[in-house]
């Protein structure tokens, strides 16, 4: 039996009325039922209902949270659309037995999702997913879903998160030295479920602002709510037109992931937003423990380690394994290529707010442009540039690009690795510190390849060169 639940790198995602359907939502709503009245400590446990700003987004949380309170579970909902970091958060400061949430995060808009964040506050592991989805696909193979009722019904509240979460990052955040630089800074929420986060967060600090994209719109204006170059066209157009305006941030579609624009509107891909704020976070906070990457991010991280006497941890993809380094305390400040971070004393999960508020602090405290501060880095640990590219699949090329992983003797034969890694997908190790990764996505239908040479020619060579042996299969 082919499972139609399936949870890839974070959640289960299927477009809106083909896998993503009521029943689905039901039967792994039941089985999250399952698993978290398995594992709590309390007689009825409580878990947060969220949303991102999707279509339907409020009637499916409405609905999961009947059906837990069917199941004899408490939930709380919250009273809009709210991004997956402050779900997190919710969940850790009232000692939760987690949440589910209604996102397909960074997918286009024919998408929506459930992220489940366990107790711990991370994104749920596969140990803890797998059991849901074998749950879930039995419910749907048996038809028996409605049976289930309790004796002993839940009940929701309807509850706002937004100020507990904005408090909260007084702690994390030097305001007073923002404050001090008096900088203005563009915002774009893409229509996700960061709108009104930083917009409120600059009017509470007294921070200048200008923002685009706070409305709801399911349609994301047409594009996913993903912030890389493209998507954030209109932020770059603003800020090259103001120049008065230092940086600019924005969040996708649950507002777990961040994108950086530099002054004038220059895009700063995440892996340089890493390396930056790895070696801010080091300097500036006094915390014990190492950094983290998944296996497809940036090694300037590993070099900063180095210069700071600090170990790195590498990761597979999906931010559940840093979070889980957070949790664990191994690591001061970890992050994905994807553009997605988090540090010790925050949540285990990545958080695109805080990431746009980490940068504004160093440009603020150093008084120096985002490119500015990456110059450092170079200056500091020498150079590397990273870069990635998806390729869509359809059944022929997906069975060429698994072909290619599993036996790439010719791509081996052509750049003569110095290793070869197989923790995921297949990552070659090269010469004076370059890399090349191949693997196939767990939330969308591509191939992605990710590189990193000493020269930005050297990068796309190795991609290119990826992508030839793909085009001639
Ligand atoms: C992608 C990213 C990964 C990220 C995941 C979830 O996974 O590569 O870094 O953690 O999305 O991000 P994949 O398997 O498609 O490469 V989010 O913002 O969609 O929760
Ligand atoms: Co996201």
């Amino acid at each position: 039996m082919n499972d139609i639940i399936k949870f890839g790198t974070s959640g289960f995602r299927g477009i809106i009325a083909d896998s993503f359907t009521f029943r689905t939502l039901t039967a792994t709503v039941h089985a999250v039922a399952d698993y978290v009245k398995a594992h709590s400590i309390n007689a009825q446990p409580m878990l947060m209902v969220g949303y991102d700003p999707r279509f339907m987004g409020e009637v499916f949380a409405k609905d999961v949270a009947e059906k837990l309170n069917m199941c004899g579970v408490d939930v709380v909902l919250t009273n809009r659309d709210t991004p997956t970091p402050v779900i997190a958060f919710y969940v850790i400061s009232h000692k939760l037995d987690g949440a589910i949430n209604i996102t397909a995060s960074h997918n286009p808009p024919i998408y929506t999702g459930i992220k489940f964040t366990p107790s711990w506050g991370g994104p749920a592991m596969p140990e803890e997913t797998e059991q849901i989805q074998s749950m879930a696909n039995q419910y749907l193979a048996e038809n028996s879903l409605f049976e289930q009722t309790q004796k002993n019904k839940g009940k929701t509240e309807l509850v706002d998160p937004m100020s507990e979460y904005i408090d909260h990052l007084n702690d994390m955040i030097d305001f007073k030295e923002i404050a001090k630089a008096n900088l203005k800074i563009a915002i774009d929420p893409l229509h996700g479920a960061g709108r009104g986060y930083l917009k409120r967060i600059c009017e509470i600090h007294g921070i200048k602002y200008v923002s685009i994209h706070e409305t709801r719109d399911p349609y994301f204006g047409g594009a996913a709510p993903d912030p890389n170059e493209t998507n954030l066209f209109e932020l770059k157009k603003l800020m090259a037109e103001d120049e008065t305006i230092a940086i600019g941030m924005a969040t996708d579609g649950d507002a777990d992931r961040f994108g950086i624009l530099d002054r004038h509107g220059r895009f700063i891909i995440p892996d340089y937003v890493l390396a930056i704020l790895s070696e801010y976070v080091l300097s500036t906070r006094d915390f014990e423990g190492g950094l983290g990457r998944s296996i497809a991010t940036t090694h300037l991280i590993d070099r900063i380690a180095r210069q700071h006497k600090r170990e790195v941890y590498e990761t597979p993809v999906g931010f559940k394994y840093i979070g889980k380094l957070l949790t664990e305390g191994k690591i001061v400040f970890g992050g994905e290529e994807s553009g997605g971070l988090s540090m010790i004393g925050h949540i285990p999960d990545k958080d695109g707010i805080i990431a746009g508020l980490l940068m504004l602090e160093a440009v603020a405290r150093t008084n120096k442009t985002v490119s500015f501060l990456l110059e450092d880095i170079y200056k500091m640990v020498g150079t590397l540039y990273a870069d990635r590219r998806d390729i869509e699949l359809d059944n022929d090329s997906h069975a060429h690009a698994k072909a290619l992983m599993s036996n790439p003797s010719i791509l081996i034969d052509k750049l003569k690795p110095l290793e070869v890694d197989r923790t995921e997908g297949l990552k070659l190790l090269l010469e004076g510190g370059s890399w090349l990764l191949l693997r196939l996505s767990g939330t969308e239908p591509v191939i992605r390849i990710y590189a990193e040479g000493r020269q930005q020619t050297e990068t796309e060579q190795y991609i290119n060169s990826v992508q030839d042996i793909l085009k001639h299969a």
